[in-house]
């Protein structure tokens, strides 16, 4: 398997503790990755897109770019999703015994109608869409990726937020039997994000389900994720267990592990770097040349007038 990583970034600056990567050059030399962490057989990217399942009725939804679409294999085999390990390659792998049936969401606080919905219930919830989004990574690369789902404002407004709610937090199940990540304190686990209600009731804000036309493949978030493309990828949370709706400001898991490189917005903002690298390019994965990033990683039109009067600069 082909793993890209842009150059300019230092492994270092993005990898978590020595002991775990001490731990991974070890297996890697020893040629132990894949007994190492129980999944036995590594099957190719064809096989596990056999597998997946077609999504019915979708139809094509607003706001896509008709920029190129990243191949379906490099979608699906360089992520992050750290629970399953921290290289690219790894969630893949590691991610494919993830049990996703039965699967519920538990929607909590500041709602009138708190309650835990079933995973069959949320694919009902509302007529899919695959809207085409920029997917950009706080690290430096981006990605286009054909999602599948429905604006998060539809499952908001049928549990009706009290007065009180002015955040919401998204909460990824947290298996140490299925997730060999949680084993290395990378994040406090779960891992937790969260948005201001008005950014999550924004129509460009998506509760996920799929991917070019078939079910979230696990590496990616299944069964549901959150897509939230104006914010650095990892505002976007995978594998959600819990929605939790706060009258103050959520603590999120980056946030708590580098206060003071992660901020609660992270809006994509190329004039505001990231305290060890510039965020003014970032390079689409596949190709060479960088290309400039976008404010608000493009949306600014849709989500600006959102942040109205703030100093970007603080509020990073
Ligand atoms: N639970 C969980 N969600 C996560 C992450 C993670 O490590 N754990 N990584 C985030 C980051 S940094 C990015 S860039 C995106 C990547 O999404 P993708 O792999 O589907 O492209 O997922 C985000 N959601
Ligand atoms: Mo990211």
């Amino acid at each position: 398997m082909l793993i890209r990583r842009p150059p300019d970034i230092a492994p270092s600056e993005i990898t978590p503790p020595d002991l775990y990567r001490r731990r991974r050059a070890f297996l890697r030399s020893a040629g132990l990755i894949a007994a190492a962490v129980g999944t036995g057989v590594v099957l190719p990217a064809s096989r596990v897109r056999a597998a997946a399942q077609k999504l019915p009725n979708t139809r094509s939804g607003t706001f896509s770019t008709t920029e190129d679409r990243t191949p379906y294999e490099d979608v699906t085999t360089y992520n992050n999703f750290y629970e399953f390990g921290t290289d690219k390659d790894e969630p893949a792998q590691n991610a494919r015994s993830l049990k996703t049936r039965p699967w519920t969401v538990a929607i909590e606080g500041e709602v009138r109608k708190a309650r835990t919905i079933g995973i069959e219930e949320l694919l009902r919830l509302a007529p899919l869409e695959e809207r085409v989004y920029r997917l950009r990574c706080v690290e430096g690369w981006s990605m286009v990726v054909p999602w599948v789902g429905y604006s998060l404002r539809e499952l908001i407004r049928r549990v009706e937020p009290t007065g009180n709610a002015k955040y919401v937090e998204f909460v990824t199940v947290a298996d140490r039997r299925q997730m060999p990540g949680l084993a290395y304190p990378v994040l406090e686990w779960p891992y937790a994000e969260g948005l201001r209600l008005d950014e999550a009731m924004h129509p460009l804000s998506l509760m996920c389900v799929g991917l070019y036309g078939e079910v979230l493949p696990n590496q990616n978030g299944a069964p549901v994720r959150v897509v939230i493309p104006w914010k650095y990828g990892f505002k976007s949370g995978k594998s959600i267990v819990k929605i939790r709706f706060t009258q103050t400001q959520p603590r999120t898991a980056w946030n708590r592990a580098q206060p003071r490189e992660y901020g609660f917005y992270s809006n994509v903002n190329p004039e505001v770097d990231h305290p060890r690298w510039s965020q003014a390019k970032e390079r689409r994965i596949g190709e060479f040349r960088k290309r400039p990033t976008l404010m608000f990683n493009g949306y600014a039109e849709q989500v600006a007038s959102l942040y109205a009067g703030m100093d970007l600069k603080k509020n990073f």
